[in-house]
């Protein structure tokens, strides 16, 4: 069947920018979303025969209750559910699209039809929207996209933790079909909504950018997450904090709350995310939680003076509903919030967000942030030897001694030889999403192959941190993954290292992290406080005399750097500073921690380190204090000389503190 040409832009408001237009209105007044399609398509009372139209008469699988198929089939029923939802005072209304990917419409072996479903759905919206809209008041159509019926972040098989029925590419991909349709079909937004798994609407915001990209032109989004229990998480684990900070470089026009739970029981989280999204909040909860007939039945009244009460907290830009809703609820909501303020957005903060399940906020107040290094095959020959072995369940076991140990964040890393790198950063990072608390913390992942990181990228729900990229290639290949750290939603470790090769002395630290800096901030696009300089902590006492002012170097660089780039941090591999004490894990310690002593003064603020076997400076003996600052600070001509000496009598395991945070507990000086 030949389909009409997609059709075109808005008569009314021919030529200002969507975005633009949306701001304006939404700093004056609260704007109304429609209700739920579901709900109102059941009171037609839609046979069989209406589902399946012409077209689909001879289809083989069963069409009753595939909904956005009826934009196809029965377009006069959801053209007259639009009409009733902007009747009672819809300023938004959203497409009959939830269900519109091949992943989803596969039940009913219709993924051929997903563009034509998608562009009816914006068409038939669009025209409809189009007879209300007037200067005075511009309707909106948001081609709604759905979270699908599969999910990233868990494992659809209860014998094995690291199976997924889906990858981020398929569903990347799923909705690059989506959006171009529903571009084409005329929608002037996008919303990916009902998020349960943060994973699916990463790659959902992956999607949008690439057809963004291809089109040359963008509208905005918005997204919308859903907490499903009272655990207060998403279906995938996180927090509503963690979940804002995993996709708001997504920049959308606003983020929020929709579907389950209800207004009452969502209170929490409404006010939780309107105190830590910087920008607009829409809310469009379900009426109600369901009653035994698994209906949904809170009334207009009850529904709308609960969104009342949001809005005079301050947390509502565009309110609606859910399942269960009807245009008596819109109608109700609309005049409950009629005159109310909305919500005001706030400034950036300039903190840098990670997340895993919780969100991590890099305060100057958390102290140093331990990233924990044992989670690397070139790093640990146990851990080496577990991967290669395939014994997953004891390597992650290693990862959570560390968390124990205080690592904030994981340092992963597969860069071995002969092993399929990006098969076990895809197999191990999936085994840890699935161990809530290990994946309480953000993952750093780690390769020197950008496939091996963007492996990772795909499996991580939360804002991680990529490690590393530099100018080592050159500035187009270095700006190409810095864009890429962006679109996944990441935080990077910038080496210093450049085209002649890796940095060693402070000028030249300082100097390529200038450079760096300014590309990130100023062309590529990303804030500084997503930035970590790495500017090369390097082994000393070696024995060679050119490696005696390797600490000194390290510290000088990371105190200009943080001068010279303001909102950045530095992190370092500690524990490459003690290679030449390997053995000798009492001299290492005590290296370390002297280091961080004096790195941290000068304005490090993150490290890999072996969390849970650093020493407590003031616990080192004087002695051997002493001899480790000569070396660190290269004091003395024969301090090498002298450390060596000294550790021939100074051996032992080192420290275990595995299961005791006390200490932690204690002021950042304290630490
Ligand atoms: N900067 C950045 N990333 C990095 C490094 C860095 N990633 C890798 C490395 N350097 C940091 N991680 C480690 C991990 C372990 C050790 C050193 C650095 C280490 N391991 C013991 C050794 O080699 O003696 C292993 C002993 C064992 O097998 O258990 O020292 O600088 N951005």
């Amino acid at each position: 069947m030949p389909l009409p040409a997609p059709s075109v832009r808005m008569p009314s408001m021919p030529e200002r920018d969507t975005e633009a237009l949306l701001r304006d209105i939404l700093e004056k007044r609260i704007l109304i979303y429609d209700g739920a399609m579901g709900t109102m398509v059941q009171t037609y009372g839609l046979t069989e025969e209406d589902f399946r139209g012409e077209r689909f008469a001879n289809h083989s699988h069963d069409l009753r209750g595939n909904n956005d198929l009826l934009c196809l089939t029965r377009p006069d029923v959801i053209e007259e559910i639009h009409r009733g939802f902007l009747e009672a005072g819809a300023d938004l209304i959203g497409t009959n699209s939830f269900s519109s990917t091949w992943i989803a419409q596969a039940d009913y072996g219709l993924e051929s039809a997903v563009r034509d479903i998608n562009l009816a759905a914006a068409q038939v919206a669009r025209k409809v929207a189009d007879e209300f809209s007037t200067e005075e008041r511009p309707r909106f159509v948001v081609g709604a996209i759905g979270p699908t019926n599969r999910t990233l972040s868990i494992s659809p098989d209860v014998e094995s933790a690291i199976k997924r029925d889906i990858t981020f590419d398929q569903l990347r991909e799923a909705y690059i079909e989506q959006a171009t349709a529903l571009l084409d079909g005329g929608v002037d937004i996008l919303m990916a909504e009902t998020s349960f798994d943060t994973l699916n609407i990463k790659a959902a915001i992956c999607a949008t950018e690439e057809v963004f990209a291809a089109r040359g032109a963008r509208v905005p989004i918005m997204l919308s997450a859903t907490i499903t229990d009272q655990s207060g998480r998403t279906l995938s684990g996180q927090t509503i904090e963690a979940f804002w900070h995993s996709v708001a470089h997504a920049k959308p026009l606003t983020v929020g709350l929709n579907c389950a739970l209800g207004a009452d029981l969502m209170r929490p989280y409404v006010e939780a995310i309107a105190a830590t999204a910087n920008t607009y909040i829409c809310v469009y909860p379900n009426a109600g939680l369901p009653n035994e007939m698994g209906e949904y039945d809170e009334s207009p009244q009850k529904m709308a003076a609960t969104l009342r009460s949001f809005a005079e907290e301050g947390w509502l830009n565009i309110a609606g509903g859910c399942c269960g809703t009807r245009p008596p609820h819109i109608q109700a909501i609309a005049e409950a919030l009629d005159g109310l303020a909305p919500h005001r957005v706030a400034k950036r903060d300039g903190i840098t967000h990670l997340s895993g399940l919780e969100p991590l906020d890099i305060r100057p107040e958390i102290g140093f942030v331990m990233i924990g290094e044992r989670t690397n095959v070139t790093g640990s020959l146990r851990f080496k030897r577990l991967i290669d072995t395939n014994d997953y369940e004891t390597a992650l076991e290693v990862a959570t001694d560390q968390v124990r140990g205080g690592a904030n964040i994981l340092d992963v890393n597969m860069d071995a030889g002969l092993l399929d790198s990006e098969k076990a950063m895809t197999d191990y990072l999936n085994l840890v999403a699935t161990e809530p608390e290990i994946a309480r913390v953000p993952i750093m992942i780690d390769s020197s192959k950008w496939s091996v990181i963007e492996a990772g990228l795909k499996c991580v729900q939360g804002k991680s941190v990529v490690n590393s990229i530099s100018l080592k290639e050159g500035e187009a290949a270095f700006k190409q993954a810095a864009t890429k750290v962006l679109h996944y939603g990441a935080a990077v470790v910038v080496m210093a290292f450049d085209e002649q090769g890796q940095a060693v002395t402070v000028e030249e630290k300082v100097r390529i992290c200038e450079r760096a800096y300014k590309i990130l901030t100023e062309e590529v696009g990303l804030a500084a406080e997503d930035i970590i300089f790495d500017p090369n902590i390097l082994a000393i006492a070696t024995g060679l005399e050119e490696h005696n002012e390797y600490g000194n170097a390290f510290i000088e660089a990371t105190r200009q750097i943080k001068r010279k780039c303001p909102g950045v941090h530095i992190s370092g591999g500690v524990s490459n500073l003690s290679f030449s004490f390997r053995g000798n894990n009492i001299v290492r310690e005590a290296i370390h921690s002297a280091f961080l002593f004096h790195a941290m003064q000068a304005g490090m603020d993150m490290g890999i380190v072996n969390a849970g076997q650093l020493a407590v400076y003031e616990d080192i003996p004087k002695d051997l204090l002493e001899h480790v600052e000569d070396v660190i600070l290269n004091r003395r001509d024969d301090a090498t000389e002298r450390l060596v000496t000294l550790a021939e009598t100074v051996q032992g395991k080192g420290t275990e503190r595995k299961n005791d945070l006390t200490w932690r507990e204690g002021s950042v000086e304290e630490r």
